[in-house]
């Protein structure tokens, strides 16, 4: 199995993942935006050029959530992901693509307007609304964080998902002043081995 991977990146929820099943597997690591992610090669892996991607028994796949349901459905055993009659279930459906469909957008949009544009082509308004809305969906897994350790009654693949889009949130500066159980939450995935290995590949 082959990982394609860069740090600071939704590859770590992969690596994560893979690290927390305990399967082996191969890396190979870019710098984010680095030219060798627009070569051919890898556009044949990742149309877009973009990261993470997987090769397993000579399939490709890419996008984050979509990697780690195969690899939940191929090799967990039952594990990171509660039974489909639990009263868990709905609720792990939901906070696993929460990450991508609600947190990550305006992630996205604050990432472009506040890193990656030249400061003359920066617009004020997208970078305040998406600091808004960022909030707003911070605010919800906050919410729903009281009293919890994780997203369901056990760690599962929800928590890699959205947890690693809280925690990145985090270290783009996101405000968590107004969110008591966020803070815990992040120490506590943080403190998870698994994360710290794929965290630091
Ligand atoms: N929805 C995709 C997003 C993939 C994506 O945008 N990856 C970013 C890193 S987190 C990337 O490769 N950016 C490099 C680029 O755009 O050149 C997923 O979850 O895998």
């Amino acid at each position: 199995m082959k990982l394609y991977y860069s740090r600071n990146s939704r590859a770590v929820r992969v690596a994560w993942l893979l690290e927390e099943m305990g399967l082996e597997y191969e890396i190979q690591k870019f710098e984010l935006g680095e030219r060798a992610m627009r070569d051919p090669e890898y556009l044949a892996v990742h149309p877009m050029g973009r990261v993470p991607a997987l090769e397993d028994r000579g399939i490709t796949l890419f996008e984050s959530g979509a990697i780690l349901q195969y690899l939940l459905a191929r090799y967990s055993n039952g594990h990171f992901a509660p039974p489909i009659n639990s009263r868990d279930f709905p609720d792990y459906l939901q906070w696993f693509h929460y990450a991508e469909g609600m947190i990550m957008p305006p992630m996205n949009t604050l990432v472009v307007e506040t890193i990656l544009l030249p400061p003359e082509r920066r617009t004020e308004i997208n970078v305040k609304r998406s600091t808004k809305l960022l909030n707003q969906m911070l605010t919800a897994v906050d919410q729903h964080m009281a009293g919890r350790e994780y997203l369901t009654s056990q760690f599962t693949a929800a928590d890699i998902m959205t947890g690693h889009a809280v925690i990145m949130a985090g270290e783009l500066g996101a405000d968590l002043s107004d969110k008591p159980n966020l803070p815990s939450y992040i120490e506590r995935l943080r403190n998870r081995p698994a994360l710290k290995v794929a965290w630091s590949l």
